[in-house]
């Protein structure tokens, strides 16, 4: 890894932090409904995104926003999801966090676990059929492993042979569950091997190992025309989400290690100021300039206006269907009865 590229990874394992920090104090204010960060888990989201080439598809999980980062999703890109505003490409119909881009080749966030899988082993196939030089990667946590969904995609592209790479994020947790509790085998690397898949288990938290580890396979993938398992063992320093508070299912001094002695972004760092590639005074204004953005980026989704109440019923029926234009019908007449009840940012 040469210099332009670490700084490069660096810089954006900062800005997901970042990111990360000022969205969920926007939740906490109430501004968005939701959130959930990748705190710990950045080398798995960069060094992976930084192996691959922007041809390969991602099927992600959704703790993966850093692939869509690296990938030229900008700043307000995010926050108009987040927000639900009308530039977002999904008008505004899902929860905050469910990204997706089809122009950088990144699927849609779903939040049923594991059905990424299945899917990835059939997209991958395509390219296969296609005879593209490319892959699939698909995310995916410890916890999802335990869906029906995770076995049907690997033995699927493993017998079809689909250039896919399965990454799973070993983070120890899901939601309240840990890993004890999820499997009794030796986590899940062992499980690519049991469908005859090759596996590898690599340091989560280390952005090289992640990187080479996700070339290699890639490189396989495409010129072997077969899956791979990566397995990154990680810790998710962060809350489930905003929804939970996970201090009452695991003690502070197990985040508390993993937040600081284990921090992936600090290792990199250490790394990269070894080399004499990186001081301070790049991390001051990187930071400041990271935070200013993302601030920014924020006060302009917020005010743009909401998508409009048609697109609610949209883009699924060729023709609505009667039951659905009923629906619109009441929740106009609901509208006109109460307009101070109504959103004053949603056109009607
Ligand atoms: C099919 C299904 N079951 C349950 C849930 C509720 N749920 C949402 S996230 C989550 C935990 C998933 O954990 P893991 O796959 O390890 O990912 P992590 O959150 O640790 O990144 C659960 C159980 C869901 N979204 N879909």
């Amino acid at each position: 890894v040469k210099k332009g590229l670490a700084v490069n990874m660096y810089s954006t394992m900062v800005a997901l932090q970042i990111m990360d920090t000022i969205f969920y104090e926007a939740q906490r204010q109430g501004r968005l409904s939701f959130y959930l960060t990748s705190t710990g888990e950045e080398a798995i989201n960069i060094a992976s995104a930084a192996a691959l080439t922007s041809d390969d598809i991602v099927l992600p999980q959704y703790r993966e926003p850093g692939v869509l980062l690296w990938r030229g999703f900008t700043l307000e890109e995010f926050a108009d999801q987040l927000f639900g505003n009308k530039n977002d490409y999904g008008k505004g119909r899902q929860m905050p966090i469910h990204y997706g881009s089809n122009k950088l080749n990144y699927f849609t966030v779903s939040s049923p676990l594991a059905t990424q899988l299945p899917q990835a082993a059939g997209v991958a196939y395509s390219l296969k059929m296609d005879k593209k030089e490319a892959c699939v990667v698909v995310y995916f946590g410890d916890g999802s492993t335990s869906e029906g969904d995770f076995h049907a995609g690997l033995n699927f592209a493993a017998v079809m042979e689909s250039p896919v790479i399965f990454l799973c994020r070993n983070n120890g947790w899901a939601i309240s569950t840990p890993v004890t509790e999820q499997f009794r085998s030796d986590g899940v690397a062992i499980k690519g091997q049991a469908y005859g898949i090759r596996s590898i288990r690599v340091d989560g938290n280390d952005a090289l190992a992640v990187y080479s580890a996700i070339r290699a396979a890639r490189q396989m993938a495409i010129k072997e025309q077969r899956p791979i398992l990566v397995e990154a063992m990680t810790y998710r320093v962060s809350h489930h989400s905003t929804s939970d508070d996970s201090t009452k299912y695991r003690c502070v001094k197990e985040i508390d290690q993993w937040r600081t002695e284990k921090n992936p972004i600090t290792r990199f760092r250490k790394w990269i100021q070894r080399n004499d590639w990186w001081d301070d005074q790049n991390e001051t204004e990187l930071r400041g300039n990271i935070r200013k953005q993302v601030v920014e980026a924020i006060q302009t989704a917020e005010k743009v206006e909401k998508p409009p109440l048609r697109d609610l019923f949209g883009d699924v029926y060729d023709k609505i269907p009667s039951n659905l234009q009923e629906q619109e019908r009441f929740i106009r007449d609901s509208i006109k009865r109460y307009p101070k009840e109504y959103p004053f940012d949603v056109p009607v």
